[in-house]
């Protein structure tokens, strides 16, 4: 027995397939409120896409700790043996909401933790590096990867004008135009918290933080002829991969890790290690293990549970804190400021926003949508005579602490021995990548290229690969004139 149709309030209602008029050709009713009803809720269906990674795919999980590195945090998800429910969501970052998954681009790489302490977000993507270190670029950076204001389309001469005017890009484009920039399922890519964090423990003692989420089902990748393909047979490629798994009961899971630097050890190191576009050799700083991350439940609404997830990494739980990175800092505003706009002020009360094991007693009220409010007896102010909840000022160091000069500036950071927007990029081309992969950089590297750069962004796109890596800056002007005059791009040397 199929249950009755009904209006938004519960009423039954007579028909679906014919509005209220008066006669069969005479005109439609005013009083037709299941008619009005339907369409105008119909032109109300959409929120705003996210302004970036508008396009994305995501799943419940787990955290279970299988390590102790409870010396460095006392972050309750983190202690041995914790095991914490975690929603995930996945995306690449150009495309609009319809575009295809197995576009080149880096992979959102978003989860939400629901700890006793509240939720913990930890908003990273697919490569460990970012492509700029100072978060007044951002609308910059993002409007070269979007489209014209003229005539509405993506273009790549506006990329790498970008790119090449930014040096400091150097090593997040490097990843984009290798394997990582295409993974094959993202089931076989991994994740980072790309920042620096801070850890604090039980002692108070603070420790510089990066994280690793290493894929159990190993790193792959598409090739772009592949992605091409796939772009045009299935746009949604990657959901549908990862929500098919799930069903299977194939579950996908990373290995979380971290590596741990010492306060003390910041100021020396080689690198600035809060630079977003520089990584901590893992020599310097060794992958410790923390646990398993799991994913093994499909949402049950994907615009409840995925199109209205909201994602900050200003939730941070105590145990865990910010760093001088400005890139997070800049972050820490602009993530519930898009959320306001985007899902309404009151998104925490949605359902993949509340907290799960921590209850909320904030001073919040009212506001459009409020869904869930304090009891009547609870002070809506604070201080108060009546037992309203009261802040903790032991939680202050958590916030996350740092020395520094209080002098007022608009600077880059300070450089350390072996920065410089080119080295890590050149490390990466000539000691990580084999030859393999090193053909296929060039040959993306080539094809993006040929995808329409003039002058006189051509000529520094040259000089960016030579700053690179000589040996690679060659291989890519060759490769281009030799597409422009028609030749077959090259074959890749062995060199
Ligand atoms: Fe984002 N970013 N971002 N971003 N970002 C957003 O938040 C922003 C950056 C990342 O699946 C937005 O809800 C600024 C780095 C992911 O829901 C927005 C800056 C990294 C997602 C925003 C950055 C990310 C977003 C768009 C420069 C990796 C999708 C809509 C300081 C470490 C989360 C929204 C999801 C989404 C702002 C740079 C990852 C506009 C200002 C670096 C995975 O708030």
């Amino acid at each position: 027995m199929t249950k009755p149709t009904t209006t938004n309030t519960g009423t039954p209602v007579e028909s679906d397939n014919e509005s209220l008029t008066a006669g069969t050709q005479g005109p439609i009713l005013l009083h037709d409120h299941y008619l009005i009803e339907k369409l105008a809720q119909f032109n109300r269906e959409r929120v705003p896409e996210r302004i970036v990674h508008a396009k994305g795919a995501g799943a419940y999980g787990e955290l279970m700790v299988t390590n102790d590195v409870s010396r460095y945090t006392k972050a309750k998800l983190f202690q041995p043996g914790a095991r914490t429910e975690s929603l995930v969501r996945f995306s690449t970052v150009a495309g609009e909401q319809g575009s295809p998954d197995t576009w080149r681009d880096p992979r959102g790489f978003a989860v939400k933790f629901y700890t006793e302490d509240g939720n913990y977000d930890l908003v990273g993507n697919n490569t460990p590096v970012f492509f700029i270190k100072d978060p007044i670029k951002f609308p910059d950076f993002i409007r070269s990867q979007k489209r014209l204001p003229g005539n509405g389309l993506r273009d790549h001469n506006m990329q790498w004008d970008f790119w090449t005017l930014r040096p400091e890009t150097a090593h997040q484009v490097t990843w984009l135009m290798g394997d990582r920039g295409i993974p094959k399922t993202y089931r076989h890519m991994n994740g980072y918290g790309s920042h620096t964090y801070q850890w604090i423990n039980a002692a108070g003692e603070r420790f510089w933080v990066k994280y690793h989420f290493k894929t159990d089902q190993g790193v792959d990748y598409l090739t772009q002829a592949d992605a091409d393909r796939i772009a045009g047979e299935n746009a949604d490629y990657h959901r549908k991969d990862l929500w098919d798994a799930i069903e299977r009961g194939e579950f996908p899971s990373w290995t979380v890790h971290v590596q741990v630097m010492p306060v003390a050890e910041a100021e020396g190191y080689r690198f600035n290690p809060f630079d977003l576009t520089k990584v901590w050799s893992h020599k310097d700083y060794p992958l410790i293990e923390v646990g398993k991350w799991t994913l093994n439940r499909n949402p049950a609404n994907y615009f409840v549970d995925i199109e209205q997830a909201a994602f900050e990494p200003s939730n941070v739980v105590p145990g865990i804190g910010f760093s001088p990175d400005k890139m997070l800092l800049g972050r820490v505003f602009a993530y519930a400021d898009a959320h306001r706009y985007r899902i309404g002020t009151n998104y925490a009360q949605l359902p993949p926003n509340l907290p799960r094991a921590a209850e909320v007693n904030s001073y919040s009220k009212e506001g459009a949508m409020r869904y869930f409010y304090n009891d009547a007896s609870v002070p809506v102010y604070a201080p108060n005579s009546f037992g309203g909840p009261h802040a903790d000022p032991a939680l202050a160091p958590d916030g996350g602490l740092w020395e520094f000069d209080p002098t007022m500036v608009r600077a880059g950071y300070v450089e350390h021995a072996e920065d410089g927007d080119f080295t890590q990029a050149g490390t990466l081309v000539r000691e990580v990548l084999n030859d393999d992969q090193r053909d296929r950089l060039v040959s993306n590297i080539v094809g993006h290229v040929l995808g329409g750069v003039q002058e006189p962004v051509l000529s520094r796109v040259f000089e960016y690969w030579t700053n690179v890596d000589p040996d690679l800056g060659k291989r890519v002007e060759e490769g281009v004139r030799a597409g422009r005059d028609g030749a077959p791009t090259p074959p890749p040397s062995q060199g």
